[in-house]
């Protein structure tokens, strides 16, 4: 693999059977998983999973065939990490939308497997005025997928933390989706002029640009009338769930997009942002964790 060596030394690390380097583009290396509870792949780049395939299941996740595989840009699909901060920085505009944690390369610091699955644990290199917060990502690769964000303030100070794990689920066709137990919960309308909050009644259903952070942390269930499948994400150290679809005239705008594509995903990602965007004090350490499972179909 003649992957630039300056990956962190992420290369020098033992693989377990059935662990092994991709490199769908010259220096963008991927960690391919293949077990027998299922199979993924994730790009060092951004700590980024762009395919989770649980066994005798279809591919869970959507990922743009138009997405680019090169530093510094986001791959459009998978599960991207909005880290340290989620949306627009909270005071410099000039700053990257959803931090920098998906946009550079990660070191791989351990490869394990058992009967269970294969977990993975990489650490995000700090680069200087990245701020005093370090970031490692477990991921367990099994019949459940188990992603967790280790957040620790390595500094004498209280630190500022939203993030995300910008899940993009593939769907038969978006009109014919539903999410529930939203039900009751407040959300953040994002696309009023102003922002308001409202409050949710029914499963979530989508016919137009959506654009939401739920008040709400738990279990939420996404059902795929189309594809009659199941997919249910858990979440711990979250209170706030976003919903994302950006519908014809914001997919048309994405340029790493097909057009028609806006109909082929949904967005459920398991977050801190809103009301639920943290101070880590001194010391301290966060985790946010999101458990997926799907039945398939
Ligand atoms: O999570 C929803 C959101 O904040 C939307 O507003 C939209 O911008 C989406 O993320 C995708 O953002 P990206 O920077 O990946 O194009």
């Amino acid at each position: 693999m003649d992957t630039d060596p300056d990956m962190h030394g992420s290369t020098e690390i033992e693989l377990p059977d059935g662990v092994t380097w991709l490199e769908p583009e010259p220096g963008f290396p991927v960690i391919g998983v293949s077990h027998a509870k299922g199979t993924a792949r994730i790009a060092l780049h951004g700590a980024h999973v762009t395919s989770w395939v649980p066994a005798a299941h279809a591919e869970v996740f959507y990922v743009s065939p138009k997405a680019a595989l090169r530093p510094g840009k986001a791959i459009r699909g998978g599960v991207p990490v909005c880290w340290p901060w989620f949306g627009a920085h909270p005071e410099d505009g000039s700053k990257p939308a959803h931090g920098f944690a998906r946009n550079r390369f990660w070191r791989l610091v351990s490869a394990t497997a058992n009967e269970e699955g294969v977990e993975l644990r990489l650490e995000l290199p700090l680069e200087p005025g990245d701020g005093p917060l370090k970031l490692a990502q477990t991921i367990k690769v099994g019949g459940t997928l188990d992603l967790a964000l280790e957040t620790t303030n390595a500094s004498e100070a209280p630190h500022a933390l939203s993030q995300a794990l910008h899940s993009y689920f593939a769907v038969g066709d978006i009109e014919a989706v539903r999410v529930e137990g939203l039900d009751g919960c407040d959300y953040l309308e994002t696309l009023a002029e102003p922002p308001s909050v409202e409050r949710q009644s029914g499963a979530v259903r989508f016919s137009g640009e959506t654009d939401r952070i739920y008040a709400t942390g738990g279990r939420i269930r996404m059902v795929d009338e189309r594809l009659g499948r199941v997919t249910t994400i858990t979440s711990e150290g979250s209170n706030s769930t976003v919903v994302w679809n950006p519908w014809i005239d914001k997919a048309a705008r994405l340029g790493d997009l097909p057009d028609e594509d806006y109909r082929k995903f949904v967005c459920l990602e398991t977050a801190n942002a809103w009301r639920d965007a943290r101070m880590l004090a001194p010391g301290e350490k966060q985790v946010l964790k999101a458990r997926i499972s799907s039945n398939g179909f």
